[in-house]
């Protein structure tokens, strides 16, 4: 089905697809691009990419159509009028969405007899093609296997299962301890920077330490949230965490910053406090979040 040298289509050259483009034709495939604003294909076409002009003619040209465009909605009104075209190919759709997303999407897919791999990409632009890009890719066990070869062009491809939301999950629930740990840390530079210091210099000599010595203990946190037992093993108990967290709301509020950031932790906290957990671990805040008992994607 896929490889050796299988060509690429790619659907979508803005900054992500267009790094994605450039990784396949880095592997020395065949590659075809198509745009909405086809001035974005200039760079690539000088690099050997060809030009398609509609998108039916880019689907055509390859048994692998990579789609990476703004949103779910963009491919559906992109890939929808070529359905007939893209029977009896593989679309990876590279595009972030929602598991729902990818499910009706993969769907759609079955409905016209094309193959469906969703996908999320773990990497910045740049980051394409390197060994610290990663890829989850989720849907047929089997067409994974048949283009990973390809898609490890993009980064390191990482089988996430056949529920073709997995990929989409996973990505998102990345993306969201992303989001909390640069909150923290606009907050935390916010601080410093309200009191004199350098936020660079905090960031490099303080900050960065710090957060990687904290990441190490997450594996221990994620086992008390997957056992539900947060008596067990206990770093920091909740109690002695929520006076501290009091002293940081009042530092912010001396030092004039804002702490809408922080106030649902503090609301949390108290809650879990206010129901008696104080000897426990943090992490058992993971209980007033609901969504426990899931076994999906497991
Ligand atoms: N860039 C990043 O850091 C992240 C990394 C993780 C994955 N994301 C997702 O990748 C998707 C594309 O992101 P992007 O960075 O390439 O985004 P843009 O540079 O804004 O390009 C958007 C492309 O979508 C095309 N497009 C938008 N609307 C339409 C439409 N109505 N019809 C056809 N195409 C459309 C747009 O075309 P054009 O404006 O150049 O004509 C670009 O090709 C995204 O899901 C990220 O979440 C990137």
């Amino acid at each position: 089905m896929g490889d050796n040298r299988t060509p690429v289509t790619v659907i979508g050259l803005g900054d992500m697809g267009a790094a994605l483009a450039g990784a396949f034709l880095a592997q020395g495939r065949q590659v075809t691009v198509w745009n909405r604003t086809a001035a974005k294909a200039d760079a690539l076409a000088a690099r050997g990419a060809l030009r398609a002009g509609t998108v039916g003619d880019a689907v055509a040209a390859s048994p692998l159509v990579v789609v990476c465009v703004l949103d779910h909605g963009v491919v559906e009104d992109v890939l929808g009028p070529v359905s007939g075209a893209l029977a009896g190919r593989t679309v990876v759709n590279l595009t972030n969405g929602t598991p729902e997303q990818a499910r009706k999407a993969a769907a759609w897919a079955d409905e016209h007899g094309i193959g469906y791999l969703d996908g999320g990409i773990m990497a910045v632009p740049p980051g394409i093609g390197t060994p610290g890009a990663f890829i989850l890719y989720s849907g047929p066990r089997e067409l994974f296997d048949a283009h990973r070869e390809a898609l490890s062009a993009l980064g390191r491809p990482e089988y996430a299962g056949t529920d073709p939301g997995a990929a989409a999950l996973q990505d998102l629930a990345l993306l969201t301890g992303m989001y909390g740990m640069l909150s923290g840390v606009v907050q935390a530079l916010a601080l410093v920077r309200s009191a004199g210091f350098g936020p660079v210099d905090f960031a490099t000599a303080k900050l960065v330490p710090w957060l990687g010595a904290m990441a190490a203990a997450v594996p221990h946190y994620a086992g008390q949230i997957e056992s539900g037992d947060y008596t067990q093993g206990v770093v920091s108990r909740l109690a002695m965490q929520a006076a501290g967290l009091e002293n940081i709301f009042r530092a912010h509020e001396d030092q004039g910053v804002s702490t809408e950031l922080l106030a649902p932790l503090r609301a949390l906290v108290a809650r879990r406090l206010a129901e008696g957990h104080g000897a426990e671990d943090f992490p058992g805040v993971a209980e007033l979040l609901g969504g426990g008992g899931a076994t999906a994607g497991r």
